[in-house]
């Protein structure tokens, strides 16, 4: 909206700017509930603890160079292979793509000011950061979980893991899932209740369908991981025997609770990608998504799929083949509206002109990756053949070829789209591109060859191998491609860190792209638009008279709800204007309660329980002081 047609419309830019100014220096981050602040809070965190995730990654991988490795001891290793998991799955990839991307663009792409919970929004990424120092504390005293990111009793038990490793786990996550729980109430009552008048649920980009369906998953699949930590640390700190097989528990108690949770988890990861990879591919394809409606409906059938085939990480326990054949079925079911998906972005690009960009590049190896991945999918559905390589390195290729080839690959690529409008700069292609090759190649070589190791034979966890089982030139050729590959993601890093500074002006739509964030400025101002836009097709930066039309209405000062920090609310399927609603400035209330949340976890975690009791009184407290300004939370 930089180009302001007269004087009178200039009025109206300059009150909204003074309403929704931001705070400056330290005190307007703490007390921000900008969404857009905030997802620039939670990328930079996610990005540390991808970094951590990758150190260790590399431990690991150095650790298993050649046969009989020193680098980190048995202990040690189970630690490094552990925290690997937990970091890369709740502390980078979905705080990375639901709290950075969604949280930065989701408000932008419905036409909103802001998500409807702004107060709630910041409260879920400081708990989101205190969950993360609660767990990497765990690390730094030499205690970190040690019992994988599955945690599987009873190695996790206090019989056979007396001291304070697992009680970090089963505290830190219960923590770790208030936050994404917030998060997903925020998304969903934004996506029905704050879209742009007009946006009526059949023009909403496919990027928030994605969203929606992450956040009805999260919502649902999150209690069950929280019950199952709540059982775990009533057996381990108060005797219960929820998984005490030898008084009346049962173990397998929590790998169902477990995978009830950790399936969906897995398309909780890779829905997003799903919703970066719609709205690269028409912008650089230069044409609209073809099967809309079908793309659309695949996003949300695959969430509500995913709760229905856990047992498939279960096939060697032992239950009935008549238990385990539905599961298989299910399983493979699931592949339908991923292939229809996949099916929609190849001919969109193969109809279109594409423009192989940075970008696009990055999407075009999520595809590659997304297919490697699948294929081994199907074939760990077929119950014999997971019989045969249940926890091989076959189990560990499949898994990073769709977490990390087909859910990372998107992040990197909209880092790269959504760069210019984050920042207003432009990055330098050609490094771009280069980065991406690295990437790519990185990823194809270090997790390939795992298939071929996991078929020989070579199991998951240990932290070494013995020569003479044929392991070591393939384990070799892994570990440097491993750091090919972490070459590969810094060079992304240093591009777009130089770039912010040295990057040409990127102007507000440098790629031509099809939704409403690209028709306001790069950076946006903090009240996103001048003009609550006009909204009359799925694609309303390629509807040009709209664009025009709103400027027409900010000359009038239509639409611009100048008085006070104000967004429409509108109804759930139509986006009919309901009602304007208020929303809450900055506030102290957030980062106080997430602390006074961390000191409960801390004293449970030490077993202090009136202490933690103390600290939820402060709670209550602060919640007091948080609905004494009567407006929305
Ligand atoms: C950056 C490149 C990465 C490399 C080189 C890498 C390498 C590895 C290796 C070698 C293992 C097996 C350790 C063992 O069983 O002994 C592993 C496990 C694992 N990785 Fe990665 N990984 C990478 C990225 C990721 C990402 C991005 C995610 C998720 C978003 C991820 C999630 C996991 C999980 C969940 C495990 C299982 C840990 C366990 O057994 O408890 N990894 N990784
Ligand atoms: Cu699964």
């Amino acid at each position: 909206m930089a180009t302001v047609i007269n004087p009178r419309g200039q009025q109206y830019v300059d009150l909204l700017d003074r309403v929704w100014g931001e705070r400056r220096g330290l005190v307007g981050w703490l007390t921000t509930t900008d969404h857009k602040r905030i997802g620039i809070m939670y990328f930079f965190t996610a990005l540390a603890f991808f970094g951590a995730g990758g150190v260790e990654a590399l431990l690991i991988r150095t650790q298993l160079f050649g046969p009989h490795g020193h680098v980190l001891s048995p202990a040690a290793y189970d630690q490094v292979f552990t925290m690997h998991g937990i970091t890369m799955i709740f502390l980078f990839v979905i705080p990375m793509t639901t709290g950075a991307f969604g949280n930065y663009l989701l408000p932008l792409m419905i036409g909103a000011r802001d998500m409807a919970f702004p107060r709630m929004n910041a409260l879920s990424y400081w708990i989101y950061l205190a969950s993360g120092i609660f767990i990497y504390i765990a690390l730094a005293q030499g205690h970190a979980p040690n019992a994988g990111w599955f945690d599987y009793v009873p190695l996790a038990s206090k019989t056979y893991n007396p001291s304070i490793n697992i009680d970090f786990y089963g505290w830190g996550l219960i923590f770790n899932g208030i936050s994404s729980t917030a998060a997903s109430i925020n998304f969903i009552v934004t996506i029905f209740k704050l879209r742009a008048p007009g946006m009526s649920l059949n023009r909403m980009p496919l990027f928030c369908y994605a969203f929606l369906a992450v956040s009805f998953a999260l919502l649902f699949a999150l209690p069950s991981l929280s019950v199952a930590c709540l059982f775990l640390e009533l057996d381990r700190q108060l005797g219960f025997h929820f998984y005490d097989a030898s008084h009346g528990g049962n173990p397998l108690l929590w790998q169902n609770l477990f995978w009830i949770f950790g399936h969906p988890e897995v398309y909780i990861i890779i829905l997003p990608a799903f919703g970066i990879a719609t709205s690269i591919i028409p912008a650089f394809s230069h044409r609209k998504m073809v099967f809309f409606p079908l793309v659309a409906l695949a996003e949300i059938l695959v969430a509500f799929l995913g709760f229905g085939v856990w047992v498939h990480h279960m096939f060697t326990v032992g239950y009935a083949t008549v238990t385990t054949i539905y599961f298989a079925a299910a399983s493979l079911i699931i592949v339908i509206p991923s292939a229809i998906q996949l099916f929609a972005w190849i001919t969109t690009i193969m109809t279109g002109t594409p423009q192989f960009k940075t970008p696009m590049l990055f999407i075009i190896g999520f595809i590659v990756f997304f297919i490697i991945g699948g294929l081994s999918g199907v074939t760990l559905a077929a119950i014999p053949f997971d019989q045969q390589v249940h926890d091989s390195y076959y189990v560990i290729a499949h898994f990073h070829f769709v977490i990390f080839g087909a859910a990372v690959f998107p992040i990197l690529g909209g880092m790269y789209f959504w760069f210019p409008k984050v920042t207003g700069k432009l990055y330098h292609e050609g490094v771009g591109k280069l980065s991406f090759w690295a990437t790519f190649v990185g990823t194809l070589v270090t997790f390939f060859p795992m298939h071929i190791l996991g078929l020989m034979g070579m199991v998951r966890r240990n932290y070494t191998y013995p020569p003479g089982l044929g392991f070591s030139t393939l384990n070799a050729l892994e570990t440097v491609a491993a750091y090919v590959l972490a070459a590969g993601l810094l060079m992304i890093v240093l591009n777009l860190a130089i770039s912010y500074f040295k990057g040409p002006a990127a102007g507000n739509d440098p790629f031509e792209g099809d939704t409403l964030e690209w028709s306001t400025g790069s950076p946006p101002p903090p009240y996103n638009y001048a003009v609550i836009p006009t909204v009359t097709s799925p694609y309303p930066m390629w509807d040009k008279q709209d664009r025009e039309l709103d400027n027409k209405r900010l000359e009038r000062g239509e639409g611009v709800l100048a008085l006070g920090h104000r967004t429409p609310g509108t109804t759930v399927q139509d986006a009919r204007l309901d009602e304007i609603l208020n929303m809450p400035p900055h506030s102290i209330w957030p980062p106080v309660t997430a602390l006074g949340l961390a000191g409960i976890f801390a004293m449970l975690l030490l077993g202090h329980l009136f202490i933690a009791a103390g600290f939820a009184a402060v709670i209550a407290l602060t919640l007091i002081g948080w609905h004494h300004h009567g407006v929305q939370p």
